[in-house]
């Protein structure tokens, strides 16, 4: 039994001020508990603050990808467009900073380098950068699925001359873009984003291309008074939706035209001239409406070379179409939304290096050496994504019962009960971890049922005297057995997908999909029976 009678700082300590942070501050404050929030940033927001870079947008309607726990906040906020850009989000979560009075308990600036569990008093002893100690009951990890940034060291890039930046740790003063010579490394969302945007600056942009992009028009557009108000007259309806469903959607996206699988339309039973109509008809869209796609790599196949037929009608060069075609499957990567990206390759100043073709040699004080040649910048940007799901936790000194180290306890892999704890690492709750439904599900709605669940779990104990919850470790390993069993044949499992999902975009990292397949609905649904069963698989006392 734990001793009660420690001196807390605080009884929770949460790990960042992004939206889960801030979620679970404001709903864990109004349940009695005094938290403390350690953000490593100098601002709240988390991935909508260091993501900052020109084109940066959330690819969920904005009318969904925000909170539903306040109706007022609901009707009060007004959103601007169909998809928010980032100073839009990062707005709004400032908004929700100070509309909850929560910023008196945020420490920023405050980045955590370790946490250690104390098992004589039940309690986590936390280390910040700067070498403070703080001591709780209890952590809730919301350090975010997509937050511990990736950076290939290229030989020589401390020799460059010019500015090095990342996306995904973009400067708050901004970076100086316009009449530049500009590269930027990696073709993801983030890449995807930025690139039409860094070429309306640039007196020059080079793309250097490891992976060719799925990327579909966005369609983006400004948000119109009807649009929005017909979605807040019954927002109880479309939050119930969101919370209902496989992956938080409520399809508010009417307006915006993207097209989804139809479980009846099959490719393998296609004709040339179905294709061809369908190409027609709906561009790039055209390649997701097949229901056999997401499961048969012959039908898949036959849906991405629909979807290389349209980079070649829209890329001029057929040299560069060539390399921006995908040749791997449709699916395994995160589908991304873009404004103009291809058409952005048929501008006379912007230019494609292929590096499957063209390596990479060194960087040097001019700019990028590959092997065909030198390409001179003044700016070099890389948009190489991030150490996901599990990174922003092993970056932490995380220690457990017996002083186990998380990052050498996860080295094959994340292993986690339903993402929300982990075996020999009491009273930690993680919210949106490995085993969850992840990054798949829209965040806020899929946060506040985290957080919902989570503060469920710390009421209870805090009623019955309880001092620490632990995970079963065989409730942990049948978990993650079933997490295994529902990736079974989906893309993001497939041999030829390397994504960040799989952990295969970071060297040395081992090749798992800590992501639940079978849905938020069904997720929720075992948690609440979890709950229900007095926190079956869980040890509190
Ligand atoms: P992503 O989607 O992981 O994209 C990173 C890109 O950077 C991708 O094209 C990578 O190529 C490329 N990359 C990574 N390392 C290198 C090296 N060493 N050389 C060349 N190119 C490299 O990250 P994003 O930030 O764009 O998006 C992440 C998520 O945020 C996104 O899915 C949304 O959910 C929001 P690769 O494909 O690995 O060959």
């Amino acid at each position: 039994m734990g001793s009660t009678d420690i001196d807390l700082d605080a009884d929770v300590v949460v790990v960042g001020a992004g939206m889960s942070g801030l979620y679970a501050l404001k709903v864990l404050r109004e349940r009695g508990f005094h938290v403390v929030v350690l953000e490593k940033a100098p601002a709240v927001g988390g991935t909508w603050y260091w993501n900052r870079y020109p084109g940066a947008r959330c690819d969920i309607p904005s009318l969904e990808y925000s909170f539903g726990f306040d109706p007022e906040l609901e009707q009060e906020w007004e959103w601007t467009e169909h998809f928010a850009s980032q100073p839009e989000i990062e707005r709004y979560l400032n908004h929700i900073a100070d509309r909850y009075d929560l910023r008196r308990d945020i420490r920023l600036s405050t980045g955590v380098r370790s946490a250690t569990f104390d098992e004589r008093s039940d309690t986590w002893v936390f280390e910040t950068e700067a070498g403070e100690h703080l001591r709780s009951r209890f952590c809730v990890m919301a350090t975010g699925g997509l937050s511990a940034p990736h950076r290939p060291d290229w030989p020589g890039l401390d020799t460059f001359a010019g500015t090095v930046v990342q996306t995904s740790l973009w400067p708050e003063e901004g970076v100086e873009l316009e009449g530049k010579r500009i590269g930027i490394v990696g073709n993801g969302s983030s890449g995807v984003q930025a690139i039409p945007e860094l070429a309306r600056l640039a007196e020059h942009l080079t793309v250097f291309q490891r992976t060719p992009a799925f990327t579909w028009p966005s369609q983006n557009k400004p948000l119109t008074d009807e649009e929005q108000a017909e979605v807040k007259a019954r927002y109880r309806e479309v939050r119930a939706q969101q919370y209902a469903s496989p992956l938080a959607t409520a399809n508010t996206t009417g307006a915006v035209i993207f097209t989804f699988a139809d479980p009846d339309r099959h490719i393998l039973d296609s004709t040339p001239e179905e294709r061809e109509a369908a190409l027609a008809e709906l561009g790039f869209s055209a390649s997701r409406i097949w229901g056999d796609t997401a499961r048969d790599l012959d039908a898949n196949e036959m849906a991405v070379e629909m979807f290389r037929e349209m980079v070649r009608r829209t890329v001029k060069d057929p040299e560069v179409a060539e390399s921006l075609c995908p040749d791997y499957p449709l699916g395994c990567k995160r589908p991304i939304l873009d404004n103009g990206y291809f058409e952005t390759f048929n501008l006379d100043h912007v230019d494609l290096v292929d590096l499957r073709k063209d390596p990479v040699v060194e960087v040097v004080p001019e700019g990028v050496r590959t092997e065909k040649g030198l390409v001179e910048l003044d700016v070099l940007i890389f948009a190489t994504g991030f150490d996901a799901v599990s990174g922003a936790l092993t970056r932490i000194d995380i220690r457990g019962r017996g002083g186990r180290l998380l990052r050498e306890d996860w080295a094959d892999g994340p292993r986690a009960f339903m993402g929300l704890g982990v075996a020999g690492y009491p009273n930690m709750l993680i919210c949106i971890g490995p085993g969850s439904v992840g990054v798949l599900a829209t965040y806020p709605p899929h946060i506040e049922l985290q957080i919902g669940w989570i503060s469920d779990l710390l009421c209870r104990m805090r009623d019955r005297g309880e001092t620490s919850v632990e995970v079963e470790p065989d409730a942990e390993a049948a978990w993650c057995a079933h997490v295994e069993e529902a990736a079974q044949g989906s893309m993001f499992v497939a041999p030829t997908c390397h994504s960040w999902y799989n952990g295969s975009n970071i060297e040395g990292k081992p090749r798992t999909f800590p992501i639940y397949l079978g849905g938020l609905d069904r997720y929720m649904a075992k948690a609440r029976e979890i709950a229900k069963n007095d926190y079956e698989g869980f040890v509190l006392r």
